[in-house]
């Protein structure tokens, strides 16, 4: 093996393992199996400048199996990003390190995104080819036109979103995506034979990806393989023929080397196998400096790209730092505006999916960088508007998404594209399958990247579809993540309001929980205001002292309306509040949320849904609507009824608190 290179790679391992070692937490087998891949694919392609991680046509380089995340940190500290020193790898998993366990995404350090949950950063890495080629064709290659390339293990490919994502990937003929596959034929449970038996040449073959085998040790098998991916009209497989734990005497090979510190006699085992003589985090000064040089090619390389970002026209290079900077078109409060006084005037009842459709079809005109789609249920979420081109293969000018059925990979690659920057993705399903992608919505939350899940069919009311379509608990596991803004508007207005909320929210996700069924138009008065970002506000009471608030979202707070003209009608006052956004409601000052609660009254909330979570509201001597079991399949108004959603069933509940 070339000195220079086993010098380059062995850095890598033994910041790996020395690190693992001091935190005695973490895991070395795959760094030291994956070093000669990285090393060559940072030496001789990778193209990225450590003084500008940020740099809108890096390379993408995403670690999925982000349990070696010390491969990870030892390259960034390597080819000298500023955001790991050698301080924080020797501060590896401790509070507060961006050396954490599995890298957690931050903006401009050269962690592209969050992994440690299998196939996720594959996933993303699909999103971030797709970004990537919608751009070049806005932009034009001389602009953007990168490659993505990712690490990903065994345990990658044996998570379900693997396929969905790969699959979608074949078919786009995602050309720029390169996946170096760690195959080491080795998990927890020990050899990979105990579990898979894939044929994986074939199996990615049948997706639509060029395939290649190497042996992941042999720089010129590593090399010549990137290079020949580099022609590939399709997204490329390269299985890289793996020792997990490379290098170490009693422990390659085997799963003792996966996820545990090597210990520290076999630490010195291999040292001395790999004739590595430097203590614990030291790097010779000449094979840093080598490590160095490789990292300031790209400062190079951004200059020449920077030459001839300058030359493009004026109008380019605004819109093209407008959606990499994530800012809106100058026009947008006025597009919302125009749109909330026309929206007034005809005072629609319509489902509130359609009125979500009406605000996609408005906004789109105006934001290029509006990515939608659906898993194959288009016509029924309102996703596709008649502004809507589709995205095909080897063709990426649209605007649209078809993902098929598959939720979860649709959540991940929404990431990957919000990640990659220059798009905000929007992607539809049911609400009750929320349960197929919500590892990825996580990830969105947990990230805090601004995806717009629309999730209609939102509650029993989407009618004779029956229980497993029906939502229950949905709403309060959504409301359970943090950092995610959960909408369930009531009405035409709110929907436009909820969507204004997640097109301006640029460090959250957000979810719009839409009706399948009409409802009326509720907004009393027309304000300037964004009523919605309130998350909970007065609709409407009949004396300043209620004796009684009802507190309802989404199609409930019709139930509501309808409950309050009873009342009145028994000589009993009260409120209606509607909350489209439990979290936005929280985060007001308590005055505020007092005096729309109305502290004084007895309360009441209705929603179409698990109760879980509103007592917080109606108080230990309040009452909840909503359902506590599973749902039925009938006409939606039959199982409304059925279940005492209705303005009667308030109007006695309100009578027994009030002791009338
Ligand atoms: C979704 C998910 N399930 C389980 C785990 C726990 N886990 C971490 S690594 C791993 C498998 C390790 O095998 P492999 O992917 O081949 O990695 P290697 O042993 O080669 O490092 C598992 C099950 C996880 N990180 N994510």
């Amino acid at each position: 093996m070339n000195p220079v290179f086993k010098n380059l790679t062995n850095a890598v391992r033994f910041l790996s393992i020395d690190a693992v070692q001091k935190a005695n937490s973490g895991h070395p087998g795959m760094p030291m199996g994956m070093a000669d891949v990285a090393t060559v694919l940072f030496k001789y392609y990778l193209r990225f400048n450590p003084k500008n991680p940020s740099w809108i046509n890096r390379d993408r380089f995403i670690l999925s199996a982000g349990h070696g995340s010390m491969l990870l940190y030892s390259l960034l500290y390597l080819t000298g990003y500023k955001s790991i020193s050698i301080k924080d790898i020797q501060n590896f998993r401790q509070f507060d390190s961006i050396c954490a366990g599995h890298p957690e995404y931050e903006k401009n350090s050269g962690i592209e995104t969050t992994t440690g949950p299998l196939g996720q950063g594959l996933t993303n890495a699909v999103g971030m080819a797709i970004a990537e080629e919608i751009m070049k064709k806005k932009f034009g290659s001389s602009l953007i036109n990168h490659k993505t390339y990712v690490i990903a293990s065994d345990g990658d490919f044996m998570e379900g979103i693997s396929h969905e994502a790969m699959s979608l990937a074949g078919h786009l003929k995602l050309k720029n995506l390169i996946v170096f596959f760690d195959n080491n034929k080795i998990s927890i449970d020990g050899s990979t034979s105990l579990a898979v038996s894939d044929n994986y040449k074939k199996r990615f073959e049948s997706y639509g990806w060029a395939f290649q085998e190497i042996n992941g040790h042999n720089e010129k098998q590593i090399f010549n393989a990137i290079k020949k991916s580099h022609n590939s009209k399709k997204p490329n497989l390269i299985s890289c023929k793996t020792i997990i734990g490379y290098g170490s005497p009693n422990k390659s090979g085997k799963a003792s080397s996966h996820g545990s510190p090597l210990g520290e006699n076999e630490v010195e085992l291999v040292r001395k196998k790999l004739k590595w003589n430097h203590g614990p985090f030291k790097i010779p000064k000449e094979i840093l400096d080598e490590w160095r040089k490789i990292g300031e090619k790209g400062i190079i390389e951004e200059k020449k790209w920077s030459k001839v970002y300058n030359k493009k026209n004026k109008k380019i290079k605004e819109e093209l730092s407008r959606i990499i900077n994530n800012k809106l078109p100058k026009n947008f409060d006025n597009i919302i505006q125009q749109q909330k006084n026309k929206i007034f005037d005809t005072k629609p009842t319509i489902a509130t999916r359609q009125s979500s459709a009406n605000v996609i079809e408005e906004v789109i005109k105006n934001l290029p960088e509006l990515i939608g789609g659906s898993a194959d249920l288009s016509g029924s979420n309102n996703t596709k508007t008649k502004h809507s081109t589709i995205i095909k293969p080897a063709n990426f000018n649209g605007n649209y998404i078809h993902y098929g059925v598959r939720e979860h990979g649709m959540a991940g690659i929404m990431n990957g594209m919000a990640l990659h920057g220059g798009i905000i993705p929007y992607g539809g399903t049911f609400l009750i399958f929320l349960d197929y992608c919500k590892p990825s919505l996580r990830l969105s939350a947990l990230m805090g990247l601004k995806v717009i899940y629309i999730f209609s069919h939102d509650s029993i009311g989407l009618g004779e579809d029956g229980p497993t379509h029906q939502p229950i608990e949905h709403l309060a596991h959504l409301r359970a993540i943090p950092n995610l803004n959960v909408f369930r508007p009531a009405d035409t207005i709110e929907t436009l309001e909820c969507w204004e909320i997640a097109l301006k929210s640029s460090t959250n996700p957000s979810v719009i929980a839409l009706s399948r069924q009409k409802i009326p138009f509720i907004t009393e008065t027309l304000t300037k205001k964004n009523m919605s970002s309130f998350g909970g506000y007065e609709l409407k009471k009949t004396n300043p002292n209620p004796e009684i608030t009802l507190i309802a979202s989404g199609s409930e707070v019709q139930i509501a309306i309808d409950a309050q003209k009873k009342l009145e009608e028994a000589n009993i006052n009260s409120k209606v509040v509607s909350m489209p956004c439990q979290e936005l409601f929280d985060k007001q000052p308590k005055e505020y949320r007092e005096k729309i609660i109305e502290n004084n009254s007895k309360k009441i909330s209705i929603e179409a849904g698990s109760i879980f979570g509103w007592e917080k509201y109606v108080g230990s001597e309040g009452s909840s609507l909503g359902i506590t079991s599973f749902g039925k399949s009938a006409p939606y108004k039959t199982i409304y009824e059925n279940f005492n959603l209705t303005s009667d069933s308030v109007v006695m509940i309100a009578k027994k608190m009030l002791g009338k």
